[in-house]
């Protein structure tokens, strides 16, 4: 009896299946390459999931819980060298030569999923996610969750694919990040870069400067009190995104958005006057002071405290619109915090106009601007890393309607933060010049997850696809039906996203 309920219901599941997955439409990024097969696995509340080495031990309990959440209902898993020819496999596999890439291939006898490296199994997993329906049937005896048979090769376009949350304007605390931080794994991003100081607030705790963080995170624009992460804070954040695989890049910027911590430290500024706290949106008008030795113990005390907790490689020093230093000074400034980072065992990544100074070959620049930048560095050999505001700012309105956001960039509706190509972007950037993709979201205008999540969804999906997937399988025309079919997804988890008339969103 109990087999021929399983029978109907996987009948049903496959009926749902056929119509509802279509495979690559609802899969976001596309992989490099998929071939459909005939069948389906299907995940029973009985599946096990085996890990063939232990270091998979946490990507196999990150499966199950992932189920486990969403039904209820917790898939046992089991450590197990041997060939598994039923079930759910997760295996190390040196046939597989990128760091983060993986192969999936599912029958109606096994899902085994393939990579190098345990970060390349991560990324893999988000596939099953996304090939698996967004509702599963919860209820113990019923439940089937059938995953189509497919073949599926896939690995990253670019090694560095990130978002940038800015909490100084807007300070947002640890659990928000992490639901941020959970949006970027389900994309394959892998980098969050945190904006964590800026003229509005000064929001993490630095030991040596208590001020900072006693006087400079209490503000935000607008009304609030601001906020700001102790070093537990950030390491529990730095921990979270660990385990997504997910590097965490800080940012302090300077020497121009620093007037949290002018207000902080009076012995900062150069007439020894602490500024007023500032609540509003204008850019460019503070600096530290370049001449004063005490900037440099100030900044080298806040390199050290913030890299000792940081386990990612990079360490970004800002270096935007500080438009109240001299260019002398700037580039002196700038010359001197490279070679602290470096010294603390860091890359620094900076905003493009950092290549006016002295930028080392292995010194990243964020083009986000000015093209002749971009350009430059890429002749001083640094890398780049693109976030072309015009295109990837996700703070700017996507039309004249849009409530929430600036325009000083245009409007990017999602077919202009889709449809780019990074290395053709720029005249004298070439592919080889190029690290990755981020895109920034400033929070002026941000206050609540659900303002997040709507300038965010669905655009950063496209941030995804374009740092994820080659440019030969990106087509904006596939990519609308695919976003269509991506719906699914959005709603299941309840995101606030804007439901543009570009896309054929199924309607309520
Ligand atoms: C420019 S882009 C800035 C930020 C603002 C943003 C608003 C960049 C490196 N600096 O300070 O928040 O515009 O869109």
């Amino acid at each position: 009896m109990k087999s021929l309920i399983h029978y109907c219901m996987g009948m049903l599941v496959f009926g749902l299946s056929a119509q509802d997955i279509s495979l690559e439409k609802g899969l976001i990024p596309i992989p490099v390459s998929l071939e459909k097969k005939k069948g389906e696995f299907k995940v029973t509340p009985a599946s096990i999931i085996y890990f063939e080495e232990a270091s998979l031990k946490k990507n196999a309990e990150y499966l199950a819980e992932y189920l486990q959440e969403l039904t209820g209902i917790k898939l046992s898993i089991q450590n197990n060298s041997e060939q598994i020819n039923q079930g759910i496999v997760l295996k190390l596999s040196e046939e597989i030569k990128e760091e983060e890439g993986y192969v999936l291939d599912v029958t109606s006898k096994r899902l085994i999923l393939k990579a190098k490296t345990q970060e390349g199994i991560f990324r893999g997993l988000q596939t099953v996610f996304q090939l698996l329906p967004e509702k599963l049937e919860t209820a113990k005896s019923k439940a089937i969750w059938a995953i189509p048979a497919v073949h599926i090769q896939d690995y990253p376009a670019y090694v560095y694919r990130g978002s940038m949350l800015d909490v100084s304007r807007h300070f947002f605390d640890v659990e928000t990040v992490k639901r941020y931080i959970d949006h970027l794994a389900f994309y394959k991003l892998n980098t969050l870069h945190l904006h964590l100081s800026d003229d509005q607030g000064w929001r993490i705790e630095i030991k040596s400067w208590p001020k900072l963080t006693e006087i400079g995170a209490a503000s935000q624009v607008g009304e609030g009190d601001g906020g700001f992460y102790t070093q537990e804070d950030y390491k529990e954040i730095v921990r979270y995104a660990q385990e997504r695989f997910i590097t965490v890049v800080p940012e302090i910027d300077m020497p121009g958005h620093t007037n949290a911590a002018l207000t902080s430290y009076p012995e900062l500024n150069c007439d020894g006057k602490a500024t007023e706290a500032y609540r509003g949106t204008k850019v460019g008008f503070s600096s530290l002071c370049i001449d004063k030795e005490i900037t440099y113990t100030f900044v080298e005390d806040v390199i050290r405290e913030i890299t000792a907790i940081t386990t990612g490689p990079y360490f970004h020093i800002g270096g935007d619109e500080s438009l109240s230093t001299e260019e002398e000074d700037y580039i002196t400034f700038v010359n001197r915090v490279q070679k602290l980072v470096y010294q603390y065992g860091k890359t620094p990544i900076g905003w493009d106009e950092i290549q006016h100074a002295e930028i080392k070959p292995t010194t990243i620049v964020q083009f986000w601007g000015k093209k002749e930048n971009a350009i430059e560095a890429a002749k001083k050999e640094a890398k780049l890393i693109m976030s072309p505001s015009t295109r990837a700012y996700m703070d700017m309105k996507y039309d004249s309607l849009t409530k929430l956001g600036l325009n000083w960039a245009g409007y990017i509706n999602l077919e202009k933060a889709y449809h780019w190509d990074p290395n053709s972007f720029l005249d004298g950037v070439r592919e080889k010049d190029i690290l990755g993709v981020e895109a920034p979201l400033w929070t002026e205008t941000i206050e609540t997850f659900k303002d997040i999540q709507y300038m965010v969804f669905p655009r950063l999906l496209g941030y995804a696809e374009i740092s994820w997937s080659p440019s030969a399988r990106r087509d904006w025309k596939n990519y609308q039906k695919r976003l269509a079919q991506h719906y699914r997804f959005l709603t299941a988890q309840q995101i606030n996203f804007y439901e543009s008339d570009e896309v054929p969103f199924p309607r309520k």
